[in-house]
């Protein structure tokens, strides 16, 4: 029986997955290494120094820690000025009817994200104090598909992986909701979400939390 959801960040309450593609390119375009769409994918949910790393291993590039240190400033210090101006305007279509529902409906609901920079966003959206517990990249130390950050949101939670929903947008979030156990609505294109139990386009397509799940969800 599912209690309690997780929310991924970037892709699914908010849309910053844009700016971190435009720093990214921004930094590979530096390094003089193609960066697309395509590459751009491959870094969803994965963290800010194992997406340098793919990076770099695309170009065939080695670096110092130090000048490692030294793009991930760049690319950070871009982000967040392309992030400073962000308001609720910028919340994806339909997670604040969402978050809301599944409050009233009696979930449990946690932040599961990759991002260090969570809590600064949640500020800006207004969505700080929607969580009952908040799990983001200062605390984990394995990118998704690693299944630590949903573990570790059920643990806060005080819930068993199975009676956890992950909500994602990033192929390798949907993977490490499965690694932990847990079902996964994925949000976005199909062609990039395999393994998720559902996949929606928008979450405006869940008007009601309750009957979805009973509806697209085999509860264990
Ligand atoms: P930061 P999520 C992830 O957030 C993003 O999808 C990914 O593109 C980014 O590299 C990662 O956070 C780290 O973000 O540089 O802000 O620490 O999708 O897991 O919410
Ligand atoms: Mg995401």
């Amino acid at each position: 029986m599912i209690r309690g959801l997780i929310f991924d960040l970037d892709g699914v309450i908010v849309d910053t997955a844009k700016y971190h593609f435009i720093a990214w390119k921004k930094i590979a375009e530096s390094l003089k290494i193609p960066f697309g769409e395509t590459e751009n994918e491959k870094l969803k949910g994965v963290s800010r120094i194992d997406s340098l790393n793919k990076i770099l291993n695309w170009g065939g590039i080695e670096l110092s820690k130090k000048e490692k240190e030294y793009w991930l400033d760049i690319k950070n210090s871009f982000y967040l000025k392309c992030i400073s101006k962000i308001s609720p305007s910028e919340l994806l279509p339909g997670i604040s009817k969402l978050i809301e529902d599944s409050k009233q409906s009696g979930f449990k609901i946690a932040l599961g994200s990759a991002s260090k920079n969570a809590i600064l966003i949640l500020e800006k959206v207004n969505l700080i104090n929607s969580f009952d517990e908040i799990v983001d990249g200062t605390i984990v130390s394995l990118s998704k598909p690693s299944p630590e950050v949903f573990l570790r949101g059920a643990k806060l939670l005080k819930l068993l992986p199975e009676q956890c929903l992950v909500f994602e947008d990033a192929q390798s979030g949907v993977f490490a909701a499965k690694n932990a156990g847990m079902k996964c609505i994925a949000v976005g294109n199909t062609v990039n979400l395999e393994g998720a139990d559902v996949v929606v386009e928008s979450l405006k397509e869940i008007s009601d939390i309750k009957s979805f799940i009973s509806e697209y969800i085999i509860e264990e």
